[in-house]
């Protein structure tokens, strides 16, 4: 074995051409429906698109409507029922049938899929999440090839794999858990039901001689900013055995580095290990505590001066630890990146669409360049999904957002079949190579609330036996299979194996450990403030429905949809049973009843935010105690009332606004314990910050009734108060006409702004609001300039069907202080001023204050 490590020596910038060729399967395809029944797509041949699914075919071709549009989900249903038939003609020049391995590949096929080449089957698939490859070439001639793919109904191939597992008579699960298959195509009380086929991610046709480079990873063994000491791991797949060169090339960050090793290959996989070692390495940081740097590796495979193959990966260089040591409060949860403990701030991710394939590049940076705006640095890619393409994780590296990565398990207990095991740790080898380079990936996570949920739905009642043997097939799947494949391929980086879960260790009001799924508030029905009594050590989820903004709604609806949020329509938007209810009885106790449908739509949207913001801060103040705040949720599938804070459209909602300043990295937080006012200040800053703060109590004409001004060194990552008032010394008189405004001011610049109000928010006398509102055109676009005279709550500003993009929203405007917004549009200042609309929190309701 020969190996050198030479540091600026015959570096070549560009992998020079490979003999091995790599060419997408994306033209000529064509669907159409087996029997039975064929009648509603009529049987034939059309034009079909892949990656895709039959469900945007049949949309493509007009043979189906709008799956989102008003209630057209229920007619859909028979899609699932059905068997579809895909199918395109490979061309093989002669030079191509040369090669001496000829393999197919597909990226994704959901899920059970026989394939045929040229009438031979050479797969049966049956996990959406594996990536296949078949060697075709003894079945390929020079000329057209057809590759046909037939998907049997996933209804009837779960029924069938179910019917494998003599347990199930036992257990009762779902036979759709035997189907390795995005749980929510199921639907979920987010989404709708679209139990769809076919080849969701590309295929390739492959074609290699005598090597090719099958994975090639950087693992970073230990990553400090002195150095970082690597492996450059290069699996190469040999057609035989021989001599051949080995290399890998990195020319950022200083220096080029390059190492090389001569080794003998044998026929099948090879595991060649090139240590690498970069000094003063530029690390790479979550967003808020440094840059975002990749580094790029290239490796290379050659024999007899040949390039077989050459690869590339970027990479971040950066330690990710996830700290567990028993401390007063139990067991911590805190990731420490770069030495730094870093408070998790952010929301859970849900899949962009329920149809996958049409997500673009620009819908991920809208909704993760969103994540970024408002301060957040890590979101939970929730187990019910499906695992995201390459694009939404590079997107993620650029960004500086950590993701909290589940596995594809969503909720319901999961088969103990051996076979369905395998399949499992198949899976998991795939995405685990996949994906481990992304520095933004700092946990890999067993599943979504499998742990939690395992023995809900009646499963209590099941016989002893049953549930302990349904208890070892948890466990040995998720602390046996799956960290034994990630131990394998992944060990630097943390597992845990489920969100929430405690690690199998006891939890207690005194011991808390592991993290946690707040759910009182909205499922269980109790206020917002109960947020306050939850001490988890990191919080995964937690949340709150609201409706899309009318724009959104009126995309899926026709007018007499929108006449109430009770309508059939709007109910079909609405997938947690009794949701619309839900919002209604919490609005109510905070609120009088909206004066009609717009004003439903908007107060749900303040009441979800100011509800979260109150969960959020308490979370931050209570660090270390609490080291993570992920909200439930960010995104949505389709446009629907729901848990998150964009909606389909990328449209910002209230809370996501809000989020932007509960999240900000310096937070000033007022807050009432036991009669008095505590002004804390929350800092994610590694260094100390000097300022001023500004606690004021003011009526709602601007009268300032008590006000003190105090220079303020807050210390790096921390969480302390600064100020204390008893209750008693500072209301002037009326505490619901009165409100509390805590100010942080650096270097001149206010960095936070937080309103407490003293009155529960039902008694809080709001005035008529006079808000005057001025737009002119600026340099890169137009200023709206807002003032009232009195106070006025969660402000909110729309254009319309115009849309503009907007600096901020749903705001609040002190009395005597305007406020100034940026608009982002190409419409002429009239227009603009023609469709503007400025509504407050007092202009909602039926009467202002009505029942006060
Ligand atoms: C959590 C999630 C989701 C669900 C959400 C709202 O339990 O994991 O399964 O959508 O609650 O109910």
């Amino acid at each position: 074995m020969v190996m050198t490590i030479c540091l600026g020596a015959g570096f070549a910038a560009a992998p020079p051409e490979a003999a091995r060729t790599d060419t997408v399967i994306d033209q000529g395809w064509e669907f159409r429906q087996l029997a039975p029944p064929v009648d509603r797509s009529g049987g034939e041949w059309r034009s079909a698109q892949v990656p895709g699914d039959v469900h945007l075919d049949l949309l493509r071709n007009k043979l189906i409507p709008d799956p989102f549009y008003r209630d057209n989900e229920a007619k859909l249903q028979w899609i699932e029922g059905a068997t579809w038939e895909y199918r395109t003609t490979i061309n093989v020049t002669p030079q191509t049938l040369k090669k001496r391995n000829l393999e197919l590949v597909f990226e994704g096929l959901d899920a059970y899929a026989e394939v045929f080449m040229n009438d031979s089957q050479v797969l049966t698939a049956k996990n959406m999440f594996r990536i296949w490859r078949v060697n075709v070439k003894p079945l390929l001639r020079a000329g057209g090839n057809q590759l046909r793919i037939v998907f049997p109904s996933p209804d009837k191939a779960a029924a069938q794999a179910a019917s494998a597992d003599p347990w199930r008579l036992k257990t009762h699960v779902e036979e759709k858990t035997y189907v390795r298959k995005a749980a929510y195509e199921y639907g979920w009380d987010w989404g709708p039901t679209f139990v769809t086929s076919g080849v969701w991610r590309p295929v390739h046709l492959e074609a290699w001689d005598e090597a090719r480079i099958s994975n090639l990873h950087i693992r970073q063994l230990d990553v400090t900013a002195a150095v970082a000491h690597l492996n450059g791991e290069v699996e190469v797949t040999a057609t035989e055995d021989a001599i051949a060169e080995v290399s890998i090339r990195c020319a950022q960050g200083g220096k080029p580095l390059e190492a090389t090793r001569s080794v003998a290959l044998h026929a099948g996989v090879n595991h060649i290990d090139l240590p690498l070692e970069i000094s003063k390495p530029v690390l790479w940081y979550p967003a808020g505590y440094g840059a975002q740097s990749l580094y790029t590796f290239t490796a290379e495979v050659k024999t007899q001066g040949i390039v077989e193959d050459a690869r590339s990966v970027s990479t971040g260089l950066r330690s990710v630890v996830l700290r567990r040591d028993l401390d007063k409060w139990g067991r911590s949860f805190e990731f420490v990146v770069n030495d730094i403990p870093v408070f998790g701030k952010g929301a859970d991710v849900i899949p962009f669409d329920s149809f996958p394939s049409r997500v673009t590049e620009e819908s991920y940076r809208r909704i993760l360049q969103s994540a970024r705006d408002a301060n957040m640095n890590m979101i939970r890619l929730w187990g019910g999904g499906y695992y995201e393409s390459d694009t939404f994780y590079r997107l993620c590296d650029e960004l500086g957002i950590m993701v909290w990565q589940d596995f594809m398990f969503g909720n319901d207990w999961q088969p103990g079949l051996y076979s369905w095991k395998l399949n499992v740790a198949a899976e998991i080898e795939d995405q685990v190579k996949r994906l481990r380079d992304h520095p933004s990936i700092v946990i890999w996570c067993g599943n979504n609330e499998t742990e939690e949920a395992i023995f809900w739905n009646g499963r209590q009642q099941l016989p002893a036996d049953v549930r302990n043997q349904m208890w070892q097939d948890y466990v040995s799947t998720f602390s046996g299979v799956i960290p034994a494949v990630v131990e394998r391929l992944d060990p630097q980086r943390p597992y845990w194996p489920s969100s929430p879960s405690a690690d199998y260790e006891e939890t207690s009001p005194t011991f808390q450990t592991g993290d946690v799924h707040v759910w009182d508030v909205w499922h269980g029905r109790v206020p917002f403030s109960t947020y306050e009594q939850h001490h988890g050590r990191f919080v995964t989820e937690y949340g709150f429905q609201s409706f899309p903004e009318m724009k959104t709604i009126e995309a899926f609806t026709s007018p007499e949809d929108r006449s109430s949020i009770f309508t059939p329509v709007m109910l079909a938007h609405q997938k947690n049973n009794e949701g619309n209810s839900i919002i209604h009885d919490y609005l109510l106790k905070d609120y009088p009843e909206p004066k009609d449908f717009a004003a439903f739509l908007y107060v749900s949207q303040v009441l979800q935010a100011e509800g979260i913001k109150i969960g959020a801060e308490h979370f931050r103040r209570s660090r270390p105690e609490t080291m993570g705040s992920i909200f439930w949720q960010m995104n949505d599938c389709w446009p629907v009332a729901s848990w998150s804070s964009i909606d389909y459209y990328g449209r910002w909602k209230a809370l996501q606004y809000y989020a932007r300043r509960f999240y900000a990295p310096v937070l000033v937080s007022p807050h009432v314990e036991d009669g008095v006012l505590k002004t804390y200040i929350v800092s994610d800053k590694v260094q100390p910050v000097s300022g001023e703060l500004d606690l004021r109590i003011i009526d709602f004409d601007g009268k300032v009734v008590k006000e003190a001004l105090q220079p303020v060194s807050v210390p790096a990552l921390s969480s302390q108060i600064y100020l204390q008032w008893p209750i008693s010394d500072v209301s002037a008189a009326d505490t619901a006409r009165e409100v509390g405004v805590a100010e942080l001011v650096v270097e001149g610049v206010g960095v936070s702004t937080n309103l407490i109000y003293l009155a529960p928010t039902k008694q809080v006398h709001l005035p008529e609001a006079h808000i005057s509102a001025e737009l002119t055109q600026g340099a890169e676009g137009y200023f709206l300039k807002l003032s009232s005279p009195v106070l006025a709550r969660s402000v909110y500003v729309t254009f319309g069907n115009l849309g503009p993009e907007l600096s901020d929203n749903y705001f609040d405007v002190l009395p005597g202080r305007a406020a100034v917004i940026l608009v982002k549009s190409r419409e002429t200042l009239d227009r603009l001023k023609a469709k503007l609309q400025v509504v407050s929190l007092a202009d909602a309701f039926k009467s202002v204050n009505a029942d006060k």
